[in-house]
């Protein structure tokens, strides 16, 4: 008995020492950034610690899910969602990835398109680009059922700060939401 008592503690421990391993924090595979949204996200899908559109966990296809941040119900005179990024130095800019939700019945449109600009000090934004998203994951036809969509576009851009500007042009529907889980960027450091 005293052997297999012993046998037992030795594998408990080899196992907690396994955990222990697979619990290490991994290196981030981007450059940290903050950001900032005008207008801020609506009170019921807030955006946590301000850290959820950069800390690499996407939603799931409901808009039950908390991960989703949302925005509804932006005044007329701001023409779109922005939200401006602090990349913390000079980053030259080769490709953006928005995780959006579509989920037409609960009013989470398409994001009909999105606009990315750059600034060296930000507050004058320049080189601006449009893209065009309204039918990005949308395959035979329309549906109903929520989905996940990954707005994935090359950019050719420089700066520190990068703004992206979200824009619904009708927003006659009853509930003209925004969803959004992630925003990434590939890019390096600026030469
Ligand atoms: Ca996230």
């Amino acid at each position: 008995m005293g052997i297999l008592k012993k046998l037992a503690v030795m594998t408990i421990s080899a196992l907690g020492l396994a955990g222990v391993a697979l619990a290490e924090p991994k290196a981030p595979a981007r450059p940290t950034s903050t950001y900032t949204s005008v207008p801020e996200p609506a009170e019921d899908y807030a955006d946590t610690g301000g850290k959820e559109l950069t800390d690499g966990v996407y939603g799931e296809p409901h808009y039950n899910d908390e991960r989703w941040v949302g925005w509804y119900n932006w005044t007329d005179s701001t023409r779109a969602v922005a939200i401006t990024f602090d990349l913390g130095e000079a980053r030259k800019l080769s490709r953006v990835r928005l995780c959006s939700l579509n989920f037409k019945a609960a009013g989470i449109n398409p994001i009909e398109k999105f606009t990315v600009s750059f600034s060296e000090d930000g507050t004058t934004f320049e080189n601006e680009a449009t893209f065009t998203t309204k039918d990005d994951g949308r395959e035979n036809g329309e549906s109903n059922n929520g989905k996940t969509v990954m707005l994935t576009r090359n950019l050719t851009g420089t700066g520190r700060w990068v703004k992206i500007e979200l824009i619904q042009l009708d927003r006659s529907t009853t509930h003209p939401w925004i969803f959004l889980s992630e925003v990434e960027f590939d890019s390096q450091p600026a030469k």
